[in-house]
């Protein structure tokens, strides 16, 4: 189904795909990399990028909006919705919350209802293509229906939490509910 208005206010389309983000492009080991899933889950995990994406892949065609201004339409990603692994932890009836932790200090965190959205998913590919470094290659994580600060780039780490840990640019004035269609940009 497609929302009737699909820029929300204040963003304008973009066919290119800018690259934002603080700091550096980490370089990506597969022999050294692993994702783990820490917190309040019955089942916690650490995996390699191979049985990463042996979990359950799919498919997921979403926009992007990032608070600078700029929304990209359709962008069709490969990886594991939330939705899914959360069958395979088994999160705690306390976790309220999941921090997204990425390589180097960038963090962002998001309820669970926020996370259980049917689009949220931790993509290793783009329009059929592996996700390159710039765009968080090997695994970014993305939420479509906030900001983009809210879809780390790199991800290596989630943490199920009782408490919202406020992420990096929630710490430095940017909106935490971060809703496009509300302009929610700044505290
Ligand atoms: N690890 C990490 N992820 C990040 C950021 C960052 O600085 N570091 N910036 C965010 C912001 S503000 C945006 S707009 C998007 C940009 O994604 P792109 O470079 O693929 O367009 O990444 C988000 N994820
Ligand atoms: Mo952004």
């Amino acid at each position: 189904m497609e929302k009737k208005e699909r820029i929300p206010p204040g963003q304008s389309k973009t066919e290119d795909f800018p690259v934002l983000h603080v700091g550096d492009v980490p370089v990506f080991d597969p022999k050294t990399w692993i994702f783990s899933v820490e917190g309040l889950v019955e089942n916690p995990v650490t995996v390699s990028f191979d049985e990463f994406r042996k979990i359950a892949p799919a498919e997921s065609t979403s926009d992007f909006h990032c608070v600078t201004g700029w929304s990209r339409l359709d962008n069709r990603w490969e990886g594991l919705l939330f939705k899914d692994l959360c069958k395979l932890v088994k999160p705690l009836p306390e976790a309220k919350f999941v921090s997204v932790i990425a390589e180097g200090d960038y963090t962002t965190s998001l309820s669970m209802e926020e996370m259980l959205e049917d689009e949220v998913i931790f993509a290793w590919s783009l329009e059929g293509k592996p996700l390159e470094p710039d765009h968080g290659g090997p695994l970014r994580a993305v939420v479509p229906h906030k900001y983009a600060y809210k879809c780390a780039k790199w991800v290596r780490k989630l943490i199920f939490t009782a408490q919202k840990e406020p992420g990096y640019w929630e710490t430095r004035g940017y909106s935490d509910s971060a809703d496009p269609w509300k302009e929610e940009r700044f505290d």
